[in-house]
């Protein structure tokens, strides 16, 4: 059991594995990964596809055109997809200060230009979701940013990037992904919920949605569950980044479950309940200590597997259906006011609040239910 098939839907960033583990305090651990090795390992361990920075095709061959016809080459010996990509806005020091918020015009030109360059590859390798993680977009400094000037620029660049997929032609969203800090002090459309009421300013917001990651949303103090519950009722979940994270501290980006495991249970819960049918998109980084990367790889895919399991013998339990039924979780799908009925009736009700305030929810037999299942006792 537990053992990953393409239709599982399990796809890795080259620049996960990839990572060569330079931190703020250290060199690189690991030599760099040529994507084409990368592409039949990842195939070799179960994977249904890869995503990718433009930059991340580079890592040992410089030339674009060349590392391009590698990639190709590779994706076609493995039978690897590639539903999403990405642009690095970060890396170079001409981004600072932001790409699409820079305070430079030529510098916001310039980052347009080069996710238009990589969007065409993107489509051409059939992605149909692009993320724009701003890691860049931001600001140490209260006085040198203007907020509200920065997302006129931050919507501007997002309205000529889905007009330019519109008028390709190309079958193509965006997804933002929100970040609440690092590597900015404090980074624009920090969190879920703040990227979804900027989508509602956009010139074209059916184009637009949301690339959620567990830990950046763990790292603002928030229920990366709930958030993905709202992106899902939005109909914004467009994609995700599956990883672990321990509370509010640095980005941790630890193996799927290596984090918060009860988050993690109750997240591929609601991802296989709600039937969200998008890639299981993994972006982790292999610890800096970890010489060999591949079986911290599988390692990501092997606990959704297990938990997907879990989830399932959780909700099959008759106990738990009890359970369930005696917190009454049920009747909050019935509507509060009946089909036909008026404002008049509700208004008009006797009640007694003091005896429903009496009514017991028993809530940790629930929670209890779940651990018990996740700790492999039921
Ligand atoms: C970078 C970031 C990730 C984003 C990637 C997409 S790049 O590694 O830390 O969270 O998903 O640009
Ligand atoms: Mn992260
Ligand atoms: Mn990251
Ligand atoms: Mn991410």
């Amino acid at each position: 059991g537990y053992t990953p098939v393409p239709e599982d839907r399990f796809t890795f960033g080259l620049w996960t594995v990839g990572w060569q583990a330079r931190d703020p305090f250290g060199e690189a651990t690991r030599p760099p990964l040529d994507p084409a090795e990368t592409l039949h390992r990842l195939a070799g361990l179960g994977a249904y596809g890869v995503t990718f920075h433009d930059d991340d095709l580079l890592a040992v061959e410089p030339d674009r055109d060349k590392a391009v016809e590698n990639f190709k080459r590779a994706l076609a010996e493995t039978g690897l997809k590639v539903p999403m990509a990405t642009t690095n806005l970060f890396t170079h020091p001409v981004f600072k200060d932001g790409a699409f918020t820079s305070n430079d015009r030529d510098i916001r030109r310039y980052a347009l230009r080069k996710v238009i360059r990589n969007v065409d590859l993107a489509v051409e390798l059939g992605a149909t979701t692009y993320v724009c993680w701003g890691g860049r977009e931001g600001a140490e400094s209260a006085a040198a940013k203007d907020v509200r000037v920065a997302l006129d620029r931050y919507k501007e660049g997002l309205d000529l990037l889905t007009s330019y997929a519109i008028d390709q032609g190309y079958d193509l969203r965006f997804a933002l992904e929100p970040k609440p800090n690092e590597p900015r002090g404090d980074i624009l459309l920090p969190t879920v919920g703040h990227a979804l009421a900027f989508i509602n300013e956009l010139e074209h917001p059916e184009r637009v949605g949301l690339n959620p990651e567990v830990g950046h949303e763990q790292m603002a103090g928030l229920n990366f569950t709930h958030g993905i519950a709202q992106a899902l009722w939005h109909g914004k979940l467009f994609h995700i980044d599956l990883n672990g994270q321990h509370g509010p501290r640095y980005d941790q980006d630890l193996v799927f479950g290596h984090g918060d495991l009860k988050d993690a249970f109750f997240l591929v819960d609601l991802l296989e309940s709600a039937g969200y049918d998008g890639p299981r998109h993994f972006d982790y980084k292999p610890l800096r200590t970890d010489m060999d990367v591949w079986p911290s790889a599988a390692a990501n895919m092997r606990t959704y597997l297990i938990l997907k399991e879990k989830a399932a013998a959780f909700r099959a339990d008759p106990e738990v259906a009890e359970a369930l039924a005696a917190t009454r979780a049920p009747e909050l799908a019935v509507p509060t006011l009946a089909p036909g009925e008026a404002l008049a009736d509700l208004l008009a009700e006797d009640f007694d609040p003091d005896a429903a305030a009496l009514r017991d929810s028993a809530y940790t037999r629930l929670n209890q239910l779940a651990l018990e299942h996740l700790m492999g006792v039921r």
